[in-house]
């Protein structure tokens, strides 16, 4: 049983075990090109040479060690998504808070155990770049899987949404003023094992482990097969009880394993469909094909013309929160809890940023790891680590509850590091913020884990995990469009219990020293007698003066824009000269109070 696609890479030739649990690799992070919707060849970022990426698989215990050698002309780093870390935090990835980019021409070894079992996968955590190709599944194999009597075989599925241009090109636009609404840049096609139209051979008399897993900068995908059944038994490594449903719907970054047991009569192709959730985008192109197809085919050697897929009406629903996990565990306890509201707005320099409780992310000087580590005692003061970075400092083996509520019309997966969390529940669109005097949903004796949450419309969830494992783990939707305008906060856990059972090797904090980044001291790098001392910190854009809205501000842009270019549409290009433009103009009408622009705005992730 092979998919006929690239998408299947197992190991790379390099993957050779040295010992009987050491899997070791070299990755050299590379540029190449590729075409996986056959309508635009593009640069991509991918490993020796080769795009895309080759999956990594493992089994529950190895030591895996990815020496990482950076032969792009800009920073990287690679996050294994849904690792704990255990001890391990600055193995996590993410720029700017637990190491400092890979640097053009320098190295980084990821060395670590994973003591998880399940479908992962490992992907750039750097300035908006995994959407450029830099994204793997990872997968773990139980020595003993839970399910594993119910099944014959065992695929990996990666779907995800496809651009024509790269993300950082994408951004100049998206975040600045001539997109004062904040619309995320739309994908050009969707991918399903890398490309469309593949194929997979399947075996009457045979079940079939499916592990669907998301891979989009954006995009939630719908997915059904024609003419079977699929049972749910695993979400973000986390086992589950069999759950039978017609489809399931995954938000990116989210795995499900579903079991899909063969037919009997084994003539005709049957697509396995994946559908974007078109609600997601703001436009939808005409030239968009929001769904890609892949095929089970029972007789491999016959030519078979695929069929189309036949168009539904409505999704099959999927609703995970009554997902049942294997090894039960009661709902933890609100011991520490922690609110986030989640609202979108333009700030003073006319783009829209997005917040958590009003403050859009900066990445700090010193990553937040550093900080924690150095600061002794006082670590455990979220002041430390900067006013603009959402920092929770969370003590150590307590209940941890989240909150999200989300004043945003539009649907976002949530995502910490470092742990799966139990969704105690979700509330419906447009229920409005969390009420605990008011609770709308049903707490199951034995909550669905995961690690990423979709929150829905005006809407909330109530998440809890436990603070077993101390170490600096983001919080962050996983649209890499919220990244990008500062959907993140950073839980420091435990910071105490870390600094005595994490010893960051002195590699990272050197490949930081030789970028001029500190690795001591506040959010500024500041010691001693100055741990205090903020000044010249930046706080990012503030709000606009009351009264001045978006739309306002849209007709302003549109009418400087107007008087400059001459033409009442905004061109995408051009957008520096369009902002000077547009901020001299505002200076000589002495609107606001604020000068507008002239903050430099730094996120590293
Ligand atoms: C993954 O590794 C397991 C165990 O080593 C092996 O049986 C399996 O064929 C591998 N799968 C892929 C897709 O390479
Ligand atoms: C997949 O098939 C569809 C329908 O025939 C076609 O439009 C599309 O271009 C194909 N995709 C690729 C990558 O060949
Ligand atoms: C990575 O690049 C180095 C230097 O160019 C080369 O020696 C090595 O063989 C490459 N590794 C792989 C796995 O391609
Ligand atoms: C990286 O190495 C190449 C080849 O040795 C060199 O041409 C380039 O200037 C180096 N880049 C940086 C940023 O050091
Ligand atoms: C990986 O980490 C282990 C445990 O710290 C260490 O013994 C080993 O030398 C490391 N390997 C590499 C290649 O860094
Ligand atoms: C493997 O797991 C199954 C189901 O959890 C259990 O029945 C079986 O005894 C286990 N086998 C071994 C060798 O541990
Ligand atoms: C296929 O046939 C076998 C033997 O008759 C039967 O036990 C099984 O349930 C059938 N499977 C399906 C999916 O219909
Ligand atoms: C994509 O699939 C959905 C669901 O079947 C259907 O409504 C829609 O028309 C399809 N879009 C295209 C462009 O085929
Ligand atoms: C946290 O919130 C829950 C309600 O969701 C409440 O029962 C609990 O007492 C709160 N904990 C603290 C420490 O305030
Ligand atoms: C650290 O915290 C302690 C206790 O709150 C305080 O006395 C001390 O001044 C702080 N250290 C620095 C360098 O500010
Ligand atoms: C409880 O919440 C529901 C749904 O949001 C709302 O319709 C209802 O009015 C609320 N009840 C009270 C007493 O606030
Ligand atoms: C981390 O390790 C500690 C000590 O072994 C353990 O108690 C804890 O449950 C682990 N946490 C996680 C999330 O694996
Ligand atoms: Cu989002």
């Amino acid at each position: 049983m092979k998919a006929r696609t690239a998408g299947l890479v197992a190991l790379a030739a390099a993957a050779a075990a040295i010992a009987e649990n050491v899997v070791e690799l070299e990755w050299n992070i590379t540029y190449t090109t590729a075409n996986p919707d056959g309508m635009f060849e593009r640069q991509v970022i991918g490993v020796n040479g080769a795009w895309p990426p080759p999956a990594v698989n493992l089994t529950e215990g190895d030591r895996v060690i990815i020496k990482t050698n950076n032969h792009l002309t800009e920073g990287t780093s690679l996050h294994a998504h849904g690792m704990f870390q255990n001890t391990t935090t600055y193995m996590d990835g993410p720029v700017g808070v637990t190491q400092c980019a890979i640097p053009p021409n320098g190295s980084f070894t990821y060395n670590f155990t994973v003591d998880q079992v399940g479908t992962y996968w490992i992907h750039s955590h750097a300035k908006g770049q995994y959407p450029d190709g830099l994204r793997s599944p990872f997968v773990i194999h139980a020595k003993n899987e839970t399910h594993g009597a119910s099944y014959d075989e065992d695929v990996t599925v990666p779907l995800s949404d496809w651009y024509h241009t790269r993300i950082m090109d994408l951004n100049e636009r998206f975040m600045s003023l001539a997109n004062p609404s904040g619309a995320e840049p739309v994908p050009k096609s969707a991918l399903m094992f890398d490309t469309q139209n593949a194929t997979l051979s399947f075996e009457a008399g045979k079940t079939y482990r499916l592990r669907f897993v998301n891979m989009a900068a954006f995009a939630a995908f719908h997915v059904w097969i024609e003419g079977h059944t699929m049972r749910v038994i695993e979400v973000d490594g986390v086992d589950t009880e069999e759950y039978e449903t017609d489809g399931i719907s995954l938000t990116a970054a989210q795995r499900v394993s579903v079991l899909v047991t063969a037919r009997n009569d084994t003539s005709g192709a049957f697509p396995i469909v994946g559908a974007m959730d078109t609600d997601m985008f703001d436009t939808v192109p005409g030239d968009l094909n929001p769904n890609v197809t892949s095929y089970i085919i029972y007789d491999s050697a016959s030519s078979l013309d695929l069929p189309t897929p036949a168009t539904v009406d409505a999704f099959p629903p999927f609703d995970d929160t009554q997902l049942v996990p294997s090894v039960p565990i009661q709902p933890y306890s609100g011991d520490h809890n922690i609110t986030l509201d989640v609202l979108f707005d333009v700030l003073g320099d006319g783009s829209n940023y997005a917040m958590f409780n009003t403050q859009t992310y900066l990445t700090p000087d010193t990553p937040p790891l550093f900080t924690a580590m150095s600061t002794g005692v006082n670590a455990t003061d979220p002041v430390l680590y900067g006013s603009a970075t959402n920092s929770f400092v969370v003590p150590h083996l307590v209940g941890v509850e989240m909150v999200i509520n989300n004043y945003d019309p539009g649907k976002h997966p949530f995502h910490l590091h470092g742990h799966t969390f139990q969704v105690l529940g979700r509330s419906v669109e447009d229920a409005g913020p969390y009420d605990p005097s008011n609770v709308t949903f049903d707490i199951p004796a034995n909550p669905m884990r995961r690690d990423v949450v979709q929150v829905p419309p005006n809407g909330h969830v109530l998440l809890r995990f436990f603070s077993d494992n101390p170490g600096v783990w983001l919080f962050h939707c996983h649209i890499e469009w919220h990244i990008l305008s500062g959907l993140i906060a950073q839980i420091i856990e435990a910071p105490l219990v870390m600094q005595e059972r994490v010893s960051i090797p002195s590699f990272i904090s050197d490949e930081c020293a030789a970028q001029s980044i500190p690795t001591s001291g506040n959010a500024l790098g500041n010691t001693g007698a100055l741990l205090y001392d903020f000044h010249g910190y930046n706080a990012g854009p503030g709000f606009l003066p009351t009264g001045f809205t978006a739309k306002g501000y849209v007709g302003m842009v549109m009418s400087v824009l107007s008087a400059f270019l001459g033409m009442g549409v905004i061109c995408w290009y051009g957008i520096t000269e369009v902002k000077e433009a547009a901020e001299e103009a505002k200076e000589r009408e002495g609107e606001g109070e604020e000068k507008v622009g002239g903050v430099a705005v730094v996120r590293e992730l």
